[in-house]
């Protein structure tokens, strides 16, 4: 009898109709992913999978941008002109990848300005490895072999992601990222087999660097709070810790191979599961880099600023450029 509820009747039934509604496009949505249809940009999408996938999308394309600079800190010290040329095609690549998934992001409704906004206001978030710093060359040589190769463990199942857009950027991103890790690999190799200085370096670098690569794969999978919904809707293939186990199990054996120690006590080859045991990761450090951006995190934020506010005068003579031209096809 006694109600807050102030709509009428016919308001009633159409939010009902509403709730209806939407459980039907849900329904619909998850059989036609279920049946591994491809989504397109302009098909019906519940707002929780728009809103997942924008939000990892972002959170991708800005670890590629970010991920540029402490290789980029590098690029006038790289020890031959050789090694420079290709440590500058590999940031070039970077840059790519992060434009590949800008536009793939806008496709679900958001602009690139204000995606980038929010990065530079430091509301979004970006993969916790690029805030750890890069003291030595050996750095650049394990980034391309334990940093794009955890990427390229991670990103191969995101080519089969049910979101076209996402899915066929990958596909490119993949191939890039895995010529990343050999150049890296081919960097630690060369240091492994020098003076023991040299190898030293080497290992100096796997220890700084194992253990955050391990991070890069996300929260173990009890305390995800994304991978069960997105793995229903096939936006990831496999959860944090099966890609995480993965990348283990393929990279011990190459730092075998070069005779370099991987920084896990617990490290030890499990004959029954085929795979190996490791160590318990320091979640603590994690969440805190996180929060607080580790180490690098303001002076990441403080470059971007900076290349942003350097960069006005680009964005507008490439516009005028551009405005130019469309104005002289449409008088021809
Ligand atoms: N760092 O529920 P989950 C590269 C956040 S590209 C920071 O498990 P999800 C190329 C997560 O966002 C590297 N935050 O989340 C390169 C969520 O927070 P939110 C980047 C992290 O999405 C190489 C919360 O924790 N790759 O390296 C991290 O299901 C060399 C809960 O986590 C990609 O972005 C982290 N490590 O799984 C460039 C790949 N992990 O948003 C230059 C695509 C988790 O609720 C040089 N992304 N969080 O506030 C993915 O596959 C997924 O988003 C995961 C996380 C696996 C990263």
């Amino acid at each position: 009898m006694y109600s807050t509820d102030l709509r009428t009747d016919r308001e009633k039934k159409s939010a009902d109709q509403q709730i209806l509604d939407d459980a039907k496009l849900w329904d619909a949505f998850q059989k036609r992913i279920d049946g591994g249809e491809v989504i397109e940009a302009k098909d019906d999408m519940p707002e929780k999978y728009r809103a997942t996938l924008l939000r990892q999308i972002s959170q991708h394309a800005h670890s590629e941008i970010v991920g540029q600079l402490p290789e980029g800190n590098w690029v006038t010290r790289a020890p031959t002109l050789k090694r420079k040329l290709i440590l500058l095609a590999k940031i070039q690549d970077e840059a790519g990848h992060g434009l590949y998934l800008y536009s793939a992001a806008e496709t679900l409704g958001r602009s690139r300005d204000d995606m980038v906004a929010d990065l530079l206001s430091g509301k979004a978030k970006y993969s916790t490895i690029f805030n750890y710093p890069a003291p030595s060359w050996a750095d650049i040589g394990t980034i391309g072999w334990l940093v794009d190769g955890a990427a390229v463990t991670n990103q191969i199942p995101l080519c089969r992601c049910s979101y076209g857009p996402y899915a066929r950027a990958m596909v490119r991103v993949c191939k890039e990222e895995s010529f990343h890790q050999r150049q890296g690999y081919e960097i630690v190799t060369v240091l492994a087999q020098g003076t023991p200085e040299h190898k030293q370096l080497a290992q100096d670098s796997i220890n700084r660097y194992w253990w955050p690569s391990l991070m890069m794969f996300g929260p173990s999978d009890s305390a995800s709070t994304h991978s069960a919904q997105n793995m229903k809707w096939k936006i990831k293939r496999h959860s944090n810790d099966v890609l995480r186990q993965r990348f283990i199990d393929t990279t011990v054996p190459q730092a075998e191979f070069l005779g370099l120690t991987i920084p896990d006590p617990d490290l030890k080859w499990n004959e029954e599961r085929g795979s190996y045991d490791h160590g318990e990761i320091d979640w603590y450090e994690f969440w805190a880099v996180i929060k607080d951006g580790g180490i690098c995190g303001k002076d990441r934020i403080r470059a971007r600023r900076a290349a942003a506010k350097d960069g006005v005068w680009v964005r507008a003579a490439a516009e005028a450029y551009a405005k130019k031209q469309a104005a002289k096809q449409q008088a021809a």
